[in-house]
């Protein structure tokens, strides 16, 4: 599973997803891809596009913009969390009880290799990434053959999927 990368022989191809619906989102997950390029043990190799869509979830929220990167890494996958959350952090990331509920930003691992973790605190694949429109379609943008260990190939995935009201927003760069 490990790739050899000019970050060392231990690399690990990790797919990262971006979502916000607060405080400017398109800006939110512009600064993130920014940010997730200054990791340390990794490098940012794609971006998809930014889609803007309606909330799953509660509906009396705004609309997200999300967006997916190819992460090459050599971060474990908990240090990764951990360095994920504390650009969350910094994002001024508020944790509400609510479920599903509005946030500046909001970044998960959605998969890290064809590896497969299952503890309190992290699952990989995250999820819900089979059954989510701004996951698979931008994971499709990026890499046509993928798959979600345990779930099956994305571009058999999306057509359980419907794109539904999602679509491209221009970036800002
Ligand atoms: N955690 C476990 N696995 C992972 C993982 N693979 N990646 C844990 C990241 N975190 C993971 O996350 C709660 C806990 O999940 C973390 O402490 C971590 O240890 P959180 O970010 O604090 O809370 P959350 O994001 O509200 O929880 P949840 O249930 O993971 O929500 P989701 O699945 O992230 O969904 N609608 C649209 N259109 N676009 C969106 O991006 N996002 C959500 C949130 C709701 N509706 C949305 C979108
Ligand atoms: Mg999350």
């Amino acid at each position: 599973m490990p790739v050899n990368d000019t970050l060392g022989p231990d690399t690990v191809i990790a797919y990262i997803g971006i979502g916000s619906n607060l405080d400017g989102p398109v800006q939110q997950v512009e600064d993130a891809i920014e940010e997730l390029g200054h990791l340390p043990l990794s490098r940012c190799e794609l971006v998809s596009s930014l889609y803007a869509n309606p909330p799953m979830g509660s509906q009396d929220q705004p609309d997200y913009v999300n967006a997916v990167v190819e992460l090459h890494t050599r971060l474990q996958p908990h240090d990764l969390l951990a360095e994920l959350q504390s650009i969350e952090n910094r994002h001024d990331r508020k944790r509400g009880d609510v479920q599903w509920g509005p946030r500046t930003l909001d970044l998960d691992i959605l998969l890290y290799g064809k590896q497969e973790l299952n503890t309190a605190d992290l699952r990989i694949p995250h999820p819900g990434a089979h059954e989510r429109a701004f996951v698979l379609y931008p994971l499709l943008e990026l890499r046509d053959g993928l798959s979600i260990p345990g779930k099956g190939e994305i571009k058999e995935l999306v057509k359980q999927v419907p794109k539904g009201r999602m679509q491209r927003v221009d970036s800002h760069t």
